[in-house]
């Protein structure tokens, strides 16, 4: 095999590409005079593949012998030199591959599409690349198809508007927390995973409340996991100037409300939990059993996949979900999947935060900025990219 090897490179040249290599026997009866003889189909270079005629069959026999199948001259004819690709042959080798790629998945989804018109399919196409759910997609084209006429479909202006007219409806917000008891603090508390900003969104909030808004606001923390997570919101309440409570088990939340009575609002940072750990997800809920607050915020990272997003609202509903704020837009790479998740958490978007930046990185949600967002630049002619 290696001597049958060698020869390849030998004839073909060292860019030779092998596709398959065996050990086969010829002639001979019942194994007897059998002759065994090694065979290796290759190519000269990874550009011949696509030409069939010109990649060779080598077969080399213990008698040496080398012939060719599926050439269309013998091996033992003299072979092109092969040349060295320059780095431009290269480039647009990689650059076929990838327009070969993006052919074969693009045909996947067209088939998945099922018989959507050529203007349609691209529409949709462009959605699902923007992180918009497959099944939301799909009903956002058959919206279209179902409400526009023929000419209005060519109107990428049209079709554009209607999409984010779509696309708002399913992106319910709920505006700024603001107070909503009578008498006596109205409590806000932040879930969600692990590390998706929900300190840095309790500082923003609280920030903006007390020095924009005047209010009177103080903060509990029931993240007792790790010190530097108390000391984080410590420096905050610090800076801003409003009273902190840290607590450790329901009893201590009870009291640390009647303590605030005082305070329009209070605001609850909890530890990050992993949407895997049922049991940490499970203590959060007993808090809240005891004290509920008026607003449960799921705070989840727009950088997040569809999957672990959907997983995060699924094992959070326990704690129960009254609004969604997104954080990390400025990180996010497809907006889409923002639609997926407020209809699997059938809450409504609060806040989206944009930053690390305490307290300029956060804004109120608001369904039409989103769905251009989601969409993307408007090119000419009402085009999204
Ligand atoms: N890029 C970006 N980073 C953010 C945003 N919000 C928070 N962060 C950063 O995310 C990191 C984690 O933020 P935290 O506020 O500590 O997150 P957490 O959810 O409280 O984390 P745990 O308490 O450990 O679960 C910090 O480095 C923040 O500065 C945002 O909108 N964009
Ligand atoms: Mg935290």
């Amino acid at each position: 095999m290696a001597e049958a090897l060698e020869l390849v490179k030998r004839q073909f040249g060292r860019d030779a590409v092998i596709l398959n290599t065996r050990t086969l026997t010829r002639g001979g009866l019942l194994g007897i005079g059998e002759r065994p003889y090694v065979e290796i189909t290759a190519a000269r270079r990874i550009s011949d593949l696509p030409a069939p005629l010109r990649r060779d069959t080598i077969r080399v026999g213990l008698d040496r012998r080398v012939c060719a199948e599926g050439a269309a001259t013998p091996v033992s004819a003299p072979l092109q030199p092969a040349a060295t690709p320059s780095s431009e042959e290269v480039l647009s080798e990689l650059g076929s591959l990838r327009s070969l790629v993006n052919d074969l998945v693009r045909e996947t989804r067209r088939s998945q599409a099922g018989n959507l018109p050529d203007a349609l399919y691209e529409t949709y196409r462009k959605l699902v690349e923007r992180a918009v759910a497959d099944e939301i997609a799909r009903w956002l084209v058959e919206g279209l198809r179902r409400e526009l006429t023929a000419e209005q479909l060519r109107d990428a202006k049209v079709v554009r508007a209607h999409l984010a007219r779509a696309m708002e409806s399913m992106l319910p917000t709920s505006g700024p927390v603001r107070p909503v008891r009578t008498s006596g603090p109205t409590v806000i508390a932040l879930i969600g995973p692990t590390g998706v900003g929900k300190t840095t969104t309790i500082a923003k909030l609280a920030a903006n409340l007390c020095l924009r808004e005047h209010r009177k606001v103080g903060l509990v923390t029931i993240d007792t996991y790790r010190i530097a997570a108390v000391e984080q919101l410590k420096t905050y309440a610090q800076i801003i100037d409003v009273p902190l409570e840290v607590v450790v088990s329901p009893a201590e939340l009870e009291d640390a409300i009647t303590r605030m009575q005082d305070r329009e609002m209070i605001l609850i940072d909890t530890a990050g939990r992993s949407q895997r750990d049922c049991e940490k997800i499970k203590e959060l809920k007993e808090f809240f059993d005891v004290v509920r607050p008026d607003e449960v915020h799921l705070v989840l990272s727009g950088a997040c996949s569809e999957g672990v997003l959907q997983e995060a609202i699924q094992r959070f509903r326990a704690v129960g979900i009254d609004r969604v704020l997104f954080t990390k837009l400025d990180e996010t790479v497809g907006f889409g999947v923002m639609l997926g998740c407020l209809k699997k958490a059938e809450a409504q978007l609060s806040y989206v935060t944009t930053g690390q930046d305490v307290p300029e990185d956060i804004q109120v949600g608001e369904g039409k900025a989103l769905a251009q967002l989601i969409l993307g630049r408007e090119r000419q002619g009402g085009e999204h990219d």
